[in-house]
């Protein structure tokens, strides 16, 4: 327990060298694994424990002579990316401890460590009706100019029965910047096909109108009959509302995909077509398993899939398996930066954020020659049959 002003200057200076030890920290490659795909690297890149100090301690002795942390920040994760006049910077999902989550970006030089949260919080406008939590910003340099934030806007389910405090609605909520600092705030998505959370901007127009990736789900948890990576055209983002959802990836039994499935961020144009970073969700004794997968899309029509390969790109490992909702891969951002190279920004178990880098040359060719799922087992031992047939010429 502090009992002096001078313990208390101390207290406060020790803080401050912790979290710039933290902040500060080299992240390396890890070297533990080789799939010539992508390079996981060893250390989270944002944690709760990265929001400023002065977010969470009230540092006037006066007021808080004990120097308690007066707001609690949980978590750090599922973060939007954009590469911005030559800046890495991330949108972040924050959590406090009163299980609210708010957007807050974050600045890194190299795109792999010394993460810096901004000096404050994004201040996001509200609708009429307000939001009770907004997360998973997609962010996207659209190419009317504006930068776009799209995100989770959940509600209490107004139709719910009396005393059930747990039912809640989720919508595409809308916001555009030209600087990540002062927001506008769009009307919500409109869809036809029930809730919506994840819903992300094509960064092209298609046909002079806005495209977007949706994920029509009957419930607030449970996709239902609905689920799948819809593709809806829209012709005014000001109301964005979808007349149409056409799914574009369904889920399907017995893959990776089974339960249901998401965009992640905004595809990456390449000359072979339009990349695609997604999550796939299974049940399983556990409980929801959610790993990252990849396709592609054709360069003239993105709501054509052209190649799917099988299985997953990325699942929880090691430490990533452990957090607030367990085995748990989730990507809504990723950054291309002008050599081409990849930076793969993913949270891991609701809890923290970690990078991974590749190529774009490597994504492509990883969708284009990784074997679809056969969707039998009996496929997928002639696949690696073919393999070890080819091997041994
Ligand atoms: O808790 C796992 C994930 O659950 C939701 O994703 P989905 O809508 O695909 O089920 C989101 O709340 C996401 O943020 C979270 O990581």
């Amino acid at each position: 327990m502090i009992r002096s002003k001078k313990e208390f200057e101390k207290r406060v200076k020790w803080l401050q060298r912790q979290h710039e030890k933290l902040i500060t920290k080299k992240n390396k490659p890890s070297k533990k694994q080789y799939n010539g795909i992508y390079t996981r690297y060893k250390r989270p890149i944002l944690t709760g424990e990265h929001a400023p100090l002065n977010w969470r301690f009230d540092f006037n002795y006066k007021t808080n002579p004990f120097l308690m942390q007066r707001i609690g920040i949980n978590a750090a994760f599922n973060s939007g990316a954009i590469y911005f006049d030559g800046r890495y910077l991330l949108c972040a999902r924050v959590e406090g401890w009163d299980r609210k989550s708010f957007f807050a970006i974050a600045e890194s030089p190299k795109g792999i460590d010394n993460w810096r949260f901004w000096e404050r919080p994004v201040t996001l406008p509200e609708t009429e009706i307000p939001d009770t939590n907004v997360y998973d910003m997609r962010l996207v340099q659209h190419e009317d100019g504006w930068i776009y934030g799209i995100f989770c806007a959940e509600r209490k389910d107004m139709s719910a029965p009396e005393g059930d405090t747990s039912m809640a609605t989720a919508s595409g909520g809308i916001a555009r910047t030209k600087d990540l600092v002062s927001w506008e705030r769009l009307p919500d998505f409109i869809s036809h096909h029930g809730q919506q959370r994840n819903l992300v901007l094509h960064p092209e127009f298609i046909d002079g109108k806005y495209a977007f990736y949706t994920r029509p789900q009957d419930g607030f948890i449970e996709v239902g009959g609905g689920g799948g990576i819809g593709w809806a055209l829209v012709d005014d983002i000001t109301h964005a509302e979808a007349p149409e959802e056409k799914i574009i990836d369904e889920k399907v039994y017995h893959t990776i995909r089974e339960l249901k499935n998401g965009q992640g961020p905004a595809p990456l144009k390449t000359e072979k077509g339009w990349l695609h970073l997604a999550h796939g969700v299974r049940n399983c004794a556990a409980g929801l398993r959610y790993v990252l997968y990849l396709f592609m899309t054709d360069l003239e029509d993105p709501s054509k899939v052209i190649a799917r390969p099988g299985g997953y790109f990325m699942a929880p490992e090691g430490e990533e398996r452990i957090g607030d909702v367990s085995n748990v891969l989730f990507a809504n951002g990723w950054i291309r930066n002008e050599k081409d190279e990849v930076f793969i920004y993913y949270g891991s178990s609701d809890t923290r954020m970690h990078v991974a880098t590749s190529t774009i040359e490597q994504l492509v060719d990883y969708c284009l020659n990784t074997p679809e799922d056969g969707l039998r087992s009996a496929e997928s031992v002639k696949t690696i049959n073919e393999m070890v047939d080819r091997n041994s010429k």
